[in-house]
């Protein structure tokens, strides 16, 4: 194991992950003067923006799906409502020029271990090139889609043809043009790739699985004037947003459905379906989510309308079917543009999944079970991820007990906010598992919950504090939270990676905070406020070198508990000012009881 570059090994944070998350991390703990530097796996910024498949793009809509720094929005002039991975890597490189970020990251650096080390309190973090950083805080920044997920398919290696998961596209492209295509697929990365190949390929072959609930994005180019002029709203809107469920600008209909007219509901649905993308889902009737029987009318209004573009009754049934196979919104409904035409075209075949499965992957094409092989040249895996925990999970991640984090989370995971775990200090994580993540926008989320962790860290620092670790008993009550609401929402009736059902032998649980982006900001100010309740700290008086006494955490709680049972209750954190006093009071009860002791002697 070699030693990486003078000044990485003593970090005070390390952030793993150079995208929206990394670099919003690097950004605010650079000004408050702690070193800091990021590792990024990827030769450049953007994490998962770093490269795109043929017609990837954000579906958040403009003007949240960035930064809210005035120094970056400023300046900055988008193409698009929705833009493209292109715009996005635009975007960062743009974000670099105004921050000089890239020079504290270490690009093509790709984090394979993390291992807490108790005897300095620091992090050892291996990359895949032996480097060695030792920081005192580890932020984990790997967002909620980094590993990617491909089904065992019999054969798949022997495909002669050109084959990609959309994850791992190659950045100069792969030539669709009058290809015979095959995806697998119809997510977000599905219905974006089949709407930007389906009208230039020779023949395209859709394997659908499930239909996507799609909503029409309303693309639009976007005009420099008229954003200049409107930026004067930025501050409100970007504030607005940490306000509201979605993280967005705009919220739900203040009313259950059935408590509006037939003509209140189609009238609200007109004008939600008009407004495009996320508008359909997140201002709609407030108990939608959760109430069986309203979801069912709001299916019914989103499969009439896009049945109305479909032809033929065959792929109407398909693409749009008379009973829904699960609630809508319970999985995530992707933004279209001209996904149904597609479907129109005679050059293009759905061969539904549930009728006919894939046998196998043969050297030239899909066999599927009805005997049908299916010859492409290209073939594209819309598969999807691991989502939310497979991120962390793929790293080999080691806390005070040598329990992995993978270990920990194999039948449940357990975190204290969706940011921390027990048994592993000073390490946190953004935009991951437990958190508003899958049902906020991203930037919002991400700028709430790192703005949360650089203020802990700061008021550590302010405390003479050198280790936070949240308790057994907090995480436990957070995943009841977690689990609580979750549970409540239709969510849970599909087999979604919202729930982990995407992924063979994942444990089935709510892998999001589902109570709102609002909420989850009220719950974690209020713990911070409360002194960061449900963690404990351990202030750097244990830390001095010569010195024997440095418990490591575990111990420390049963030092903390065992004095919680002789009456010293309410102890939850140990704060290194009222350690001091406590230090200092001990010596004068002693010289006082020394002195008292002569004084009688002398008599
Ligand atoms: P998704 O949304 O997880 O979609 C994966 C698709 O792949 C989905 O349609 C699956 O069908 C299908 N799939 C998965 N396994 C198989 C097998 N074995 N056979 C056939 N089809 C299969 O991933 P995306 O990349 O599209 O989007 C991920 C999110 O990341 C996206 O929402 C953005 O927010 C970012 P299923 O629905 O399970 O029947």
């Amino acid at each position: 194991m070699s030693e990486p570059l003078d000044g990485i090994g003593e970090l005070d944070v390390l952030v793993v992950g150079a995208g929206f998350s990394g670099i919003y991390q690097l950004y605010q703990f650079r000004k408050l003067g702690y070193s800091v530097r990021i590792f990024e796996a990827a030769s450049d910024l953007g994490g998962v923006w770093f490269n795109g498949y043929p017609g990837c793009r954000v579906d958040s809509d403009h003007p949240l799906y960035q930064l809210s720094l005035p120094e970056l929005w400023e300046d900055f002039i988008w193409k698009e409502r929705y833009p493209s991975w292109r715009e996005l890597y635009d975007y960062f490189q743009y974000v670099d020029r105004k921050l000089d970020v890239k020079k504290d990251v270490s690009f093509n650096t790709r984090v394979v271990a993390a291992h807490f080390d108790q005897k300095t309190d620091r992090w050892i973090v291996t990359t895949e090139d032996g480097l060695i950083a030792r920081p005192r805080f580890l932020v984990l920044c790997v967002g909620f889609a980094s590993k990617s997920y491909t089904p065992a398919f019999k054969g798949l290696e022997r495909f002669e043809g050109i084959c990609h998961h959309t994850a791992h596209w190659p950045r100069e492209d792969v030539e669709l043009t009058n290809k015979r295509v095959g995806v697998i697929g119809t997510g977000a990365s599905g219905v974006q790739i089949i709407q930007e190949a389906g009208p230039k390929v020779a023949h395209l072959t859709v394997f659908q699985r499930t239909p996507n609930m799609t909503l029409p994005m309303r693309q639009k180019d976007l005009d420099a004037t008229l954003q200049e002029q409107q930026k004067v709203l930025y501050p409100s809107i970007f504030r607005r947003s940490k306000q509201t469920g979605g993280g967005f600008s705009f919220e739900r209909y203040p009313k259950p459905l059935f408590s509006a007219t037939p003509e209140e509901r189609f009238l609200h649905w007109e004008d939600l379906w008009a407004q495009g993308g996320f508008h359909f889902t997140v201002s709609n009737f407030n108990d939608y989510s959760m109430n069986e029987d309203a979801n069912r009318e709001v299916y019914n209004f989103w499969r009439d309308k896009v049945r109305k573009r479909i032809h033929d009754p065959r792929m109407q049934e398909l693409l749009a079917p008379t009973i829904p196979p699960h609630p809508l919104g319970a999985k995530r409904c992707s933004l279209e543009q001209s996904y149904y035409e597609v479907f129109n075209q005679p050059n293009v075949t759905l061969v539904d999944l549930n009728e006919t499965d894939i046998s196998e992957v043969t050297c030239k094409g899909i066999l599927t079970k009805d005997g049908i092989e299916h010859e492409l040249d290209v073939l594209v895996l819309a598969t999807g991820f691991d989502s939310l925990t497979g991120g962390l999970t793929q790293i080999d991640i080691r806390g005070v007990d040598g329990v992995s984090i993978a270990e920990k989370w194999a039948n449940g995971v357990y975190t204290n906010l969706g940011m921390t775990c027990a048994n592993f200090p000073n390490m946190f994580f953004i935009y991951g598992v437990q958190a508003p993540t899958a049902f906020s926008n991203g930037p919002t989320c991400i700028e709430i919950q790192g703005d949360w962790v650089v203020q802990c860290i700061k008021h550590m620092k302010e405390n003479g504090l050198t280790v936070i670790y949240p308790t057994p008993e907090a995480e436990a009550e957070w995943r009841g939270v977690v689990m609580n609401t979750g549970y409540r929402a239709l969510i849970n009736s599909a087999k979604s990676w919202y729930v982990g059902a995407n992924i063979p032998g994942k444990t089935i649980e709510p892998l999001n905070y589902t109570g709102g982006v609002n909420k989850y900001l009220e719950i974690i100010e209020g713990i911070a406020k409360r002194g960061y309740e449900g963690f404990q700290f351990k202030p750097i008086i244990f830390n001095r070198p010569g010195r024997s006494l440095n418990p490591d955490p575990v111990t420390l709680n049963k030092v903390l508990a065992g004095l919680a049972e002789i009456g010293m209750s309410g102890i939850k954190a140990i704060d290194f000012k009222v350690e001091v006093r406590a230090y200092f009071q001990g010596i004068f009860f002693r010289c006082y009881v020394k002195w008292h002791w002569w004084a009688n002697i002398c008599q």
